[in-house]
């Protein structure tokens, strides 16, 4: 799973968020400049398992500085899901736009529509948002398959799980739908 967006909008603060949830905040490796922007990626592996299934899933946040753009490509390698954290201020609108277009022109649509993919508008506490049914609009939205969206505050860990578990949910529902889990009691 990735942690795509524009510079800012809040993939690190969620990527932690999460892992603080499972307890796991320490074990979070982060490239960052000495001013705790993300340089190359944060990274952490989140394991779930019972008797009889183990499923390991390691998360990445990219990078919203475009001076590192070349990393990006390398981190959306072999990708399953998506989480793309919007901000949410007016001010970020065109912002949040050329990061979805950028994050697109990586993958032919036959690919990309096979990720799972939550849209997460984040920062809802601030005033000055702009109307999410605009952005969906803007981005063209419902020509995408395997897309989810929902709201997020990640500064409180607000909406934060929840998108986790909708964007499992996808993968596993696509992997399903491509046969690459057998339906075998
Ligand atoms: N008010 C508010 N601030 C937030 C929220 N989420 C993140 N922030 C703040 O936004 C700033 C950027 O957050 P980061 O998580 O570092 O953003 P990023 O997307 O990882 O940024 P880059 O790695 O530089 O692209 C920090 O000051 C956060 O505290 C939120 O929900 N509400
Ligand atoms: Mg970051």
């Amino acid at each position: 799973m990735v942690y795509y967006g524009p510079a800012m909008s809040g993939k690190t603060t969620s990527l932690k968020a999460l892992f603080d949830h499972f307890g796991k905040k320490d074990e979070v490796k982060s490239i960052e400049s000495t001013v705790g922007r993300t340089l190359y990626f944060d990274y952490g592996v989140l394991s779930f398992q019972n008797e009889k299934w183990k499923l390991k899933i390691n998360i990445y946040t990219t990078t919203g500085q475009d001076f590192y753009i070349v990393t990006r490509p390398t981190v959306l390698r072999a990708v399953d899901g998506i989480i793309f954290i919007v901000d949410s201020q007016k001010s970020a609108f065109k912002r949040n736009i050329s990061s979805w277009n950028e994050l697109t022109n990586y993958f032919d649509m036959d690919s990309f529509n096979r990720l799972g993919k939550v849209i997460v508008f984040n920062k809802q506490d601030l005033p000055d948002k702009f109307e999410t049914a605009k952005y969906l609009d803007e981005i063209g939205y419902h020509n995408f398959k395997n897309i989810e969206c929902r709201k997020s505050i990640a500064i409180s860990s607000e909406g934060v799980l929840e998108t986790f578990e909708d964007t499992l949910r996808l993968i596993l529902q696509s992997i399903y739908h491509e046969n690459l889990i057998s339906n075998t009691v």
